[in-house]
């Protein structure tokens, strides 16, 4: 049965793009938050894309990410069908290893935003989605926190690891 919770929509252009893309599904199941993959391209199939947004958005897709490489329009044209927060990430991929989709993604015009991660940032547009949607989810930003705990606890000990002194 689908979830009733809010939940996260992924896009990306191609089944190319799914290597990387499932790194922000490993991330949203680490933190329990349901989610569904689709591709749709904006260049090679905009009806599709249409629909998948509408769609979704009717169905309580809450945050959407999505990943495109090369002329990287999709993270644009998905945040232009909805008033919901996008996430783009740019993906490497032809002769630019994906600057070109980084520049395609991170420069949309004043009052259509897309929340631009790092290229190949699957994993950081997961947890970021999570972070939105957990300002109305106690128990899922007590998990982003405790996360952050741990994550500083691993930094001491790779300190551990590599500490050194002569004083
Ligand atoms: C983009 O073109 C896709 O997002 C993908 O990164 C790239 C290449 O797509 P394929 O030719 O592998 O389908 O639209």
């Amino acid at each position: 049965m689908a979830t009733t919770k809010p939940w996260v929509c992924i896009v990306m252009g191609s089944d190319s793009d799914a290597e990387v893309m499932s790194q922000a599904c490993a991330a949203l199941d680490e933190l329990g938050v349901k989610y569904q993959m689709v591709v749709a391209s904006a260049h090679r199939s905009p009806e599709r894309t249409r629909e998948v947004v509408t769609s979704s958005e009717r169905e309580g897709a809450a945050v959407f990410i999505a990943g495109a490489g090369m002329a990287a329009h999709l993270p644009g044209v998905v945040a232009s069908l909805t008033a919901r927060p996008v996430i783009g990430v740019p993906l490497a991929g032809g002769a630019l290893q994906g600057v070109d989709a980084l520049y395609a993604i991170v420069q949309m015009p004043p009052g259509i935003p897309v929340a631009t991660v790092a290229i190949g940032g699957a994993r950081n547009a997961g947890i970021l989605a999570a972070q939105i949607l957990a300002t109305g989810d106690a128990d899922l930003a007590t998990r982003l926190r405790e996360d952050r705990i741990a994550m500083a606890a691993a930094v001491a000990q790779k300190s551990k690891k590599v500490e050194k002194s002569t004083r």
